[in-house]
């Protein structure tokens, strides 16, 4: 019998197929051949509404059954993990039910469309928690190995007091205006628009690369194109619906120990594919990132002689830099993807040593509180809006 065979298993359902789904299947395939997992993640079942894609979906993704109810799929006995990369408004009654039928839950990001959904998230996740059941939002950006160096860089005090955090988040595919009105502009399905989908991640980076929480915000939102196409086949009538999220968000804020950052997010930069760029200022030096060039960490010496003194490219592909140990030699780079990957390792060797994995739901639902402040400064002349204390 094989090493791999012989291990415990670790059943997983997951609900929800489009892009993320695709993304969340390939890490459960991939990260058991990466690293060494404590437990064999076993891919038992996928759940979707539509009998035939979901089967023809679990096929191409690798699971082993199909199910159109989500139901179903918490109800096996043979899954122990839910992963649900559903739309925003399906998170909090899936999470819950899951939690509370004992099963572990990996939650795509933003955690819930509102703070009143993520915070009885948190209340069931740590009744959970207390009988050794997990659960994990998806802030996948986390692990990039550049951006997990980033990270230890900060705290090893290497850029010294953080004073400044330039964040942004672009792409352009609603640029065009006759881009269909899809459940991503819809508020009942998406809770917001750009904010929630890409805002939600740089806040979550700004505060896992500082190691600081947002204490307020002053922001503004705008939906530029206010009408749609309604999804349909193409050569029919086409009827169109109402945007109901923003487009667009920009948001200035304060870090605990006093740091100055801002935020955009936004769907309109033509050009910008999926450019997210992270620069961290502190009295020693700085840090930036960009997610198009993701294996590279840019570092800048304040302290070093101004002769010579410059941003430093780190190639962070050495076997000691945050999990490269599984992968290539060095210099040999690693792409989009592997953060998911990485996302699974994690998780499934919390679940085997019995320690509640990060980010945590309250971890997703502080950055809920900040996503709602932008918005209630947004709708109130960009005011100055304090973000609630996580309770202690
Ligand atoms: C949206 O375009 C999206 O797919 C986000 O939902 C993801 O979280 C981001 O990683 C890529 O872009």
């Amino acid at each position: 019998m094989d090493q791999q065979a012989a291990q415990p298993t670790l059943g997983v359902g997951m609900i929800g197929y489009a892009f993320m789904g695709a993304a969340h299947s390939q890490a459960w395939r991939t990260a058991p051949r990466v690293f060494d997992l404590p437990l064999q993640p076993r891919m038992v079942a996928l759940a979707g509404r539509d009998a035939a894609a979901v089967r023809s979906a679990a096929r191409r993704h690798g699971w082993m059954a199909a199910e159109t109810d989500w139901h179903d799929l918490i109800s096996r006995p043979d899954v122990q993990l839910v992963d649900i990369c559903t739309p925003g408004d399906l998170h909090a009654e899936i999470a819950i039910a899951a939690l509370d039928a004992g099963q572990h839950v990996l939650c795509e990001k933003p955690l819930a469309n509102t703070v009143e959904e993520a915070e009885a998230m948190v209340a069931a996740a740590t009744m959970a928690s207390a009988r050794g059941v997990r659960s994990m939002v998806g802030f996948n950006y986390r692990r990039v190995p550049a951006i997990a160096l980033g990270r230890q860089v900060v705290a090893d005090g290497r850029i010294g007091a953080v004073r400044h955090v330039r964040a942004s988040y672009l792409q352009d595919w609603l640029v065009d205006p006759s881009f269909p009105l899809t459940w991503r502009l819809r508020r009942e399905h998406a809770g917001s628009g750009a904010l929630g989908d890409l805002g939600a991640h740089i806040v979550d980076l700004a505060q896992y690369l500082t190691g600081e929480l947002i204490v307020g915000v002053s922001g503004a939102t705008a939906t530029f194109v206010g009408e749609r196409p309604l999804p349909g086949p193409a050569g029919h009538e086409q009827r169109s619906g109402a945007v109901t999220v923003d487009d667009a968000a920009l948001f200035t804020a304060r870090l605990g120990s006093g740091a100055l950052a801002s935020f955009e997010a936004t769907r309109f930069a033509a050009g910008r594919k999926n450019a997210l760029r992270m620069e961290i200022n502190g009295d020693r030096g700085s840090l930036t990132f960009d997610l198009e060039r993701l294996n590279e960490l840019q570092f800048y010496d304040h302290t070093d002689d101004a002769m010579t003194a410059g941003f430093r490219r780190v190639l962070v592909t050495e076997p000691g830099h945050p999990y490269l140990s599984g992968w290539w030699p060095p210099g040999h780079v690693l792409g989009w993807d592997v953060a998911f990957t990485h996302q699974v390792r994690d998780l499934v060797t919390a679940i085997a040593e019995g320690t509640d994995p990060r980010p945590s739901f309250a971890d997703g639902l502080q950055v809920q509180r900040v996503l709602a402040a932008v918005c209630r400064s947004a709708a109130n002349e960009s005011r100055w809006t304090p973000v609630p204390p996580p309770a202690s």
